[in-house]
């Protein structure tokens, strides 16, 4: 199996600056040894250089950053057609979660071409549901999904000639809802799952029902996996921590199950902020998370008597 890594050093959808560092503190940790690892052939094409794109405006003047972020989601955008094209399984390692607003759509243009449902697993203590005109924050990495799936209008982006059907995402994790948000997910049919849902549940039962319906469909699977998603106590690095996330366990059951299901056809690892990092642990965790998601099992795992200390 081959992955192409693309790094997308873009922090100007955040609240706060960090997150153009990501990529390099995910390949610090040792994201491709870990992919080599799981007997991936690896191609890291390197960070992505911003492309300045047409003069866009908008008349909420909350939005912050948007000529700058509209450039940016071109740019990646641009780039992930490409990848989706060149390799089975692009890796877009950021940077903030508005590159979603290039991935997920062309996640979306490949599943059309090949004549298959796109299904979208979003890891995220936040549904990222905000349109242009809802957003409070202002901050552009709270919206790509309601771009993606066409939600309302988002005239500052590209054409989305193949929109994420709704009912085809499934979140889990949330913890942190705007009520617009709410709003929008009970409306669309997304399939979400709160803290609550999982607290009572677990992950395996509501994963297993999203990645059968993924085989029962044939479809492709986008993972966005926004590392909010993840307990701060052991995630602590990211601008928008929200305490009762997900253990370590619930995560990397998470991506062994999507591992054996066998459906990953694309994927985002975001938000990582390493400026708030503790030591790279969170790099670390995340960079152990793909291995998980990539075929690594429990008992292949080595077996480092600090590993506990630094992951966890
Ligand atoms: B992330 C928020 F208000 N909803 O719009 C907003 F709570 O990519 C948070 O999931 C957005 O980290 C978080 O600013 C975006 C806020
Ligand atoms: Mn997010
Ligand atoms: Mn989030
Ligand atoms: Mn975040």
């Amino acid at each position: 199996m081959q992955a192409q890594i693309i790094g997308a050093p873009i922090q100007s959808g955040a609240g706060q600056p960090g997150c153009i560092m990501g990529p390099d503190a995910l390949r610090t940790a040792g994201l491709v040894a870990a992919l080599e690892g799981q007997g991936v052939t690896v191609s890291d094409r390197g960070n992505l250089a911003l492309v300045e794109g047409p003069k866009v405006t908008h008349p909420n003047p909350v939005l912050k950053n948007l000529q700058h972020t509209a450039d940016w989601v071109r740019t990646l955008r641009g780039a992930a057609d490409k990848a989706m094209e060149e390799t089975d399984i692009p890796i877009f390692i950021g940077g903030d979660h508005s590159m979603a607003a290039a991935t997920l759509p062309a996640a979306a243009n490949r599943a059309a071409r090949a004549g298959k449902p796109l299904f979208v697993l979003w890891l995220d203590a936040h549904p990222d549901m905000n349109t242009l005109e809802s957003t409070v924050s202002g901050n552009l990495h709270g919206c790509p999904v309601a771009y993606a799936a066409n939600l309302a209008p988002f005239p500052v982006f590209p054409e989305v000639p193949n929109p994420v059907d709704p009912t085809r995402i499934t979140m889990l994790g949330l913890r942190s809802v705007d009520p617009p948000e709410a709003e929008a997910i009970h409306a669309t049919g997304v399939d979400a799952y709160d803290m609550r849902a999982i607290d009572e549940r677990g992950v395996a039962e509501p994963l297993r029902a999203f990645l059968e319906r993924v085989a029962a469909e044939d479809g492709h699977l986008h993972l966005s996996f926004d590392v909010d998603f993840l307990d701060p106590a052991i995630a602590p690095a990211v601008g928008t921590t929200v305490p009762g996330g997900a253990t370590f366990r619930e995560a990397h059951l998470i991506m062994e199950m999507v591992h054996d299901s066998g459906r990953l056809t694309s994927l985002d690892l975001v938000e990582l902020n390493p400026f708030l990092d503790d030591r790279g642990r969170t790099a670390l965790l995340v960079t152990d998370l793909v291995a998980s998601l990539f075929g690594r099992r429990v008992l292949d795992r080595p077996n480092r008597p600090n590993a506990g200390r630094l992951a966890a």
